[in-house]
């Protein structure tokens, strides 16, 4: 990239690390643990981007956008075959160049949270002109209104208006406590010989169990088996998830002001966005004063105070929004005087400050929250977070997670996501300047 128009030492790094990653049309998360195209990664490696090269933030999109299904699907992973080998699942696991419903190209059958339409219009409004010039959303528009049916169709499932998850994968926080219950009713006996070349790159302890892998991949044989059709077949995990549709609302909204720029009605994308945002308070939990998940097959509530339960806050006239606030700056999570924002509890007997998505704090979702306290007018809690946010990703090379406390590293370095919304922070912080 040339003459980045953010400055400084974190952003050239942070560059450095999406440029290493760089394959020519997307962004890898990580060469070495996730060496193909992930959905929601590719989401916010887009909204960094778009501050130092809006072509490639919109390219990065576009070539997500070349896996969707024709039922309006964006899978969770764009597979690149000449690595095949180096991730599992790999290409050969799904097959889904023999669905009928998936395109030429090898992707994974599972979806992951809809950030999608969110960094589309980030894209735009970072490079309008650049915009303009490819015709980024008119191309764009039609795509994710059809990825916005596919969640309004296929995957309410719990008939609530909300879109249910197939699979712990698909949430993104793949070994959260939320999913524990569920998981007891799924088998960890899959047909599959699993291997695992994530070991490779990051330590059994900082990565899901043997055991919770064999209940993944049961899962995702099931899926597969029944060719990822949604309608056809039993689930025997479906949930739920406050980040996921809370992120499908924020997409609302900014599929309305895509919509609004290329001449076309925004209205029923506004009145979606409320509909979802209403529909979400059906997972609020007085008494946590945070959203939970939902067991659609017990129909349950999972009363677990998770980060995702607070990433709601990413909703303007959200009517929680106080009670969740109290929450956040709250005992369970920043009022134990972390660096950033714990994935998990901090008083649950099963926190983990060190295990994946069972406690240690992400840069993604210490990043939502930060614009979820912007949202609600509490910008010095979020530019106390966006501090410690730049200053750990830079320090320990862009960890993909940390210890909330220590900020000690782990998981992979050069991680995609930590770089692109470390230089979101930077370029905010400098326009402020
Ligand atoms: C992690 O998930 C993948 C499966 O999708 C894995 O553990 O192998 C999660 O952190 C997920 O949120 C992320 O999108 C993915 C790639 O960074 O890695």
């Amino acid at each position: 990239m040339s003459a980045p128009p953010v400055a400084g030492d974190l952003a050239a790094a942070a560059i450095g690390v999406l440029d290493a990653n760089w394959t020519g049309s997307y962004t890898l998360p990580a060469t070495g643990l996730y060496p193909h195209q992930w959905s929601w990664d590719s989401g916010f490696i887009a909204i960094g981007l778009s501050h130092v090269s809006p072509e490639r933030a919109q390219r990065e999109l576009e070539s997500l956008l070349t896996g969707q299904w024709a039922d309006g699907r964006i899978p969770q992973i764009i597979y690149d075959v000449s690595r095949d080998g180096d991730y599992s699942p790999d290409a050969s696991f799904w097959g889904s160049t023999q669905i009928p419903a998936a395109p030429s190209i090898p992707t994974a059958g599972l979806i992951q949270p809809p950030n999608h339409a969110w960094a589309a219009w980030e894209v735009h409004r970072a490079d309008p002109a650049a915009s303009r010039a490819r015709d980024f959303l008119p191309r764009l528009y039609p795509r994710l209104v059809a990825w916005h049916e596919y969640l309004g169709t296929r995957r309410d499932r719990g008939g609530r208006g909300l879109a249910s998850v197939v699979h712990p994968w698909e949430s993104g926080m793949d070994n959260s406590p939320l999913w524990d219950k569920a998981l007891v009713r799924v088998p960890s006996t899959p047909q599959h010989q699993i291997r695992r070349p994530d070991l490779l790159h990051a330590d059994l302890s900082e990565r899901p169990s043997e055991k919770e892998y064999g209940k993944y991949f049961w899962l995702a044989e099931q899926y597969r088996d029944r060719e990822c059709d949604d309608l056809r077949g039993e689930d025997r995990f479906l949930m739920e998830d406050p980040t996921f549709n809370a992120l499908w609302a924020r997409s609302e909204l900014s599929l309305a002001n895509i919509a609004a720029a290329i001449g076309r009605d925004p209205a029923p994308h506004r009145v979606r966005a409320a509909e979802l945002t209403a529909a979400l308070g059906g997972l609020y939990d007085e008494e946590l004063g945070l959203f939970v998940a939902r067991d659609v097959i017990d129909d349950t509530l999972v009363r677990k105070a998770t980060i995702s339960g607070v990433v709601p806050l990413i909703l303007p006239g959200l009517s929680q929004a106080p009670a969740v606030l109290r929450t956040v700056l709250g005992p369970r999570f920043l009022g134990s005087r972390p660096l950033m924002v714990p994935s998990y509890d901090v008083t649950a007997e099963d926190f983990q400050p060190t295990q994946y998505w069972r406690g240690p704090a992400w840069f993604n979702m210490t990043w939502l929250v930060i614009r979820g306290l912007r949202t609600h007018g509490r910008d010095r809690e979020a530019d106390a977070l966006s501090a410690n946010l730049r200053a750990l990703a830079l320090e320990h090379q862009f960890p993909e997670y940390v210890d909330p406390w220590t900020g000690a590293p782990h998981g992979t370095r050069n991680f995609s996501w930590t770089a692109a919304l470390a230089l979101d922070l930077a370029a905010f912080h400098a326009d402020r300047r």
